[in-house]
């Protein structure tokens, strides 16, 4: 019994060991995951801006409706309670009562509506995109195709370098290792990029925090999605669907860069690659 004692506890210790020294290994990644991040990245695009000032907008009147309901309900708790001889007020079928939770309600729900609508509609403005990628969702990594803008043709997959053994033996790894691939996806700065995705096997989640992007990519279906990056940088997204057992491990990585940059890796992408001619109409990425 008391060696049996013995061995949990130094499993205990031996547990809280390995967690101590992964977070102390820990570090923020720009553009990426941060120490302690419980809320969105720090927006790098008008539309992720625009959401995460929904995203406070609706939780401080959240906290408003809360703190009157809770204030009114707790006041009339300790202030009308029957040990002070409180005696119930009739004002049911109060006409002026039904009146306002009726408008108050509605004004809250206007308020919440109309910011909320107009970036809804802003999301679904694809119009005037400056290129097209496809993102194709496949176990487990992405396939982009530089469908319609300069670097069109440009077709590769994009998969983790780390191989998954490495993760499993816990070496001393980068900071990026689940995150970091063998060709990112490159695009310009301040120009209006438009995502189409699509899955080869099962559903995946194209997801970007900081751009401000997420759109579901279906097998059978093409979907669309767009976002401007306003800084130069290198941002980090992964699947959000549950895809399968190396779910993951399959980030999306997204290279912002100057245009001049930008027409460079083309320039160097087709010297590398003559054969990378446009792709025919729904024609999966070549395997390079
Ligand atoms: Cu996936």
């Amino acid at each position: 019994m008391k060696a049996l004692h013995q061995i949990r506890l130094a499993t205990a210790a031996s547990l809280l060991g390995v967690v101590g020294a992964a977070h102390a290994a820990v570090e923020s990644l720009p553009g990426g995951p941060q120490v302690l991040g419980l809320y969105f990245q720090n927006p790098v695009s008008p539309m992720a801006k625009e959401e995460k000032f929904l995203m406070d907008m609706m939780l401080w009147v959240c906290l408003g409706i809360g703190i009157v309901v809770f204030g009114a309900m707790f006041y009339s708790v300790f202030k009308h309670r029957k040990s002070k001889g409180a005696v119930s007020a009739h004002f049911h079928e109060s006409t002026k009562v039904e009146i306002a939770w009726t408008i108050i309600p509605i004004l809250i729900v206007i308020a919440i509506l109309v910011p909320a609508t107009r970036t809804v509609i802003a999301q679904e403005n694809h119009s005037d995109s400056f290129m097209t990628v496809k993102a194709t969702g496949a176990q487990w990594k992405w396939g982009y195709d530089y469908m319609a803008g300069p670097g069109k043709g440009i077709s590769f997959w994009s998969t983790l370098t780390t191989p998954d053994s490495e993760i499993y033996e816990g070496k001393d790894l980068p900071n990026n290792f689940v995150l970091a691939v063998d060709h990112e996806l490159v695009v310009p700065v301040n120009k209006k990029i438009k995502i189409v995705t699509t899955s080869d096997d099962v559903l995946h989640g194209f997801y970007v925090n900081a751009l401000g992007v997420q759109m579901d990519a279906i097998p059978g279906f093409v979907r669309s999605t767009w976002f401007t990056a306003e800084k130069t940088g290198t941002y980090y997204g992964q699947c959000a669907q549950i895809c399968g057992k190396y779910h993951a491990f399959m980030p999306i990585v997204i290279k912002v860069v100057t245009m001049p940059e930008y027409e460079q890796w083309v320039a160097q992408w087709k010297k590398a690659h003559p054969d990378s001619t446009p792709p025919a109409d729904g024609a999966a990425p070549s395997n390079t």
